[in-house]
């Protein structure tokens, strides 16, 4: 179905759309009603105008002046029947930083305009191809920076999200109806013939709405990625598992307590999930006021953490200031992930006793052997990606909230849900209940695009690259 506020674009555009740089190939796509024509007539090889939809024809593009320019694969594809709903044209060509761009030129000189970034998809969108959850996957997988946000935007563009919020789309139109039908016949007192219906189709929205918003934490954690802080005292071994964790020299390492000022961050992948590791500062008293506010904003950091990995010297023990801490902070922040490690375990013999009064079982670990020797890491990353994987198992087979655009908007579709079913337990009127139901659909209406305005999608399709 076409988006209603579709109007047939009149102009073809072209851009190029694979990376810069050398390769062996790259590709240049066109699109629009003159697409064929654009690349017919600096084409010699087949006549591309009179050659069926889907077929591929080897040629050389020309500058209409009697120079060939490149060697080509040119693929035909019919409106509607292509990626953007138009006539498409896509020119295989050689890559490096010569071929497309000459390619590029004499389309443009033949009549095709240089596109904007994200109009395909933007025409795709316009052309009914995509609804604009599914536009916005696509800049999302581009933009992917792990393996699983790359799989989860791959869902989305296969339309799951947005089957999800279709379904809830008809629930909340089967209650309008419902609801808008009683209104019809009668003055006051609203008593709904099929209640139970009602009462049914409205938990269900909300529940679903909930779901939803339960998830954006997870999207947050799948777009931007885990961030575990590296917290302790001054001289426990922080940065050296700061190192190892990454795979290389990232932030200093000395005896000399207190080395570690700023915050360190460094990024790795771990079982197809980002994590940004942050080293801090040692947490102590001290008179050095530029380690004070290192500790400052160790402690910050540490509140805005989504995992906490403790680390103490295990010949040293925690002392009773450390134990106190980590009791306050299990107390402030429940949900906290916290993983104890005691560290220096090769000049220790035997295990690391778990300290009295904290309910945490510590991770015996050599940061320095681990620098040399990643296996050793093992068990601490195993109980890391534990820690977040309760809801990751989730995140590939149900939808999973990662746009912030999404999620006020279904913010204010719950509100609007929970509204109605107050109104409908306390019998208002039938009036207001229409009023939130229809509120409720205008949000949807807004993430899928079915309602939006312009500046939505400008903002929306300027984030994608030039080419899609
Ligand atoms: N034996 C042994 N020494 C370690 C281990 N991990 C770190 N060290 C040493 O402990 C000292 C302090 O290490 P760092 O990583 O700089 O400690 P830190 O916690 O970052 O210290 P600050 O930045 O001062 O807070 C260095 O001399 C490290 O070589 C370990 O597993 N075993
Ligand atoms: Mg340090």
């Amino acid at each position: 179905m076409p988006h209603p506020a579709s109007l047939t674009a009149t102009d073809t555009i072209a851009a190029i759309a694979t990376a810069r740089g050398r390769a062996a190939l790259a590709v240049v796509r066109v699109s629009g009603p003159a697409a064929v024509e654009v690349v017919a007539s600096c084409f010699r090889g087949a006549d591309l105008r009179a050659v069926p939809s889907h077929t591929a024809h080897v040629g050389y593009l020309h500058d209409g002046h009697g120079h060939d320019l490149d060697q080509v694969v040119v693929t035909v594809f019919r409106a509607p029947r292509s990626a953007t709903g138009e006539d498409v044209v896509e020119v295989s060509c050689h890559g490096g930083d010569v071929a497309p761009q000459l390619v590029l030129r004499t389309l443009l000189d033949h009549g095709a305009r240089m596109a904007r970034p994200g109009e395909f998809t933007q025409r795709a969108f316009l052309h009914g191809k995509l609804d604009l959850t599914q536009a916005e996957a696509v800049a999302d997988l581009i933009h992917a920076s792990s393996t699983l946000a790359h799989r989860v935007s791959l869902n989305h563009l296969q339309g799951r999200y947005s089957a999800v919020l279709q379904q809830l789309r008809q629930d909340l139109l089967e209650l309008c109806a419902l609801v808008e039908l009683e209104l019809d016949f009668s003055e006051e007192d609203v008593e709904f013939a099929d209640r139970e219906r009602l009462e049914a189709l409205l938990a269900g929205a909300d529940r679903l709405l909930g779901e939803l918003l339960a998830s954006v934490h997870l999207g947050e954690v799948v777009r931007d990625g885990v961030r575990v802080v590296i917290g302790g005292r001054p001289n426990a071994g922080k940065s050296t598992l700061l190192n190892a964790l990454v795979g290389r020299d990232r932030a200093i390492v000395s005896d000399t307590p207190g080395t570690t000022r700023d915050e360190i961050e460094a990024e790795a992948e771990i079982e197809g999930l980002r994590f940004r590791f942050v080293d801090t500062a040692g947490l102590r008293e001290t008179g050095d006021a530029i380690e004070a506010e290192g500790v400052r904003r160790a402690r910050d950091a540490i509140t805005r953490s989504d995992v906490l990995l403790y680390v103490y010297d295990v010949t040293a023990g925690l002392d009773a200031g450390e134990v106190v801490f980590l009791q306050d902070l299990r107390a402030r922040q429940p949900a906290l992930p916290v993983l104890l490690v005691g560290n220096k375990a090769d000049l220790a013999a035997g295990a690391a006793e778990a300290p009295p009064g904290l309910a945490l079982p510590v991770l015996p670990l050599s940061a320095r052997q681990a620098t040399h020797d990643a296996t050793r890491l093992q068990p601490l990353v195993r109980r890391l990606v534990d820690a977040v994987a309760a809801g990751l198992a989730g995140a590939e087979a149900s939808p999973v909230v990662m746009n912030q655009r999404h999620r006020q908007h279904l913010r204010h579709a719950h509100a609007a849900v929970r509204r109605a079913r107050q109104a409908l337990d306390a019998g208002t009127s039938g009036d207001t209940l229409a009023l939130d139901l229809r509120a409720a659909l205008y949000q949807l209406g807004e993430i899928t695009g079915e309602i939006t305005n312009e500046d939505v999608l400008d903002q929306i399709f300027s984030r994608f690259c030039i080419g899609k």
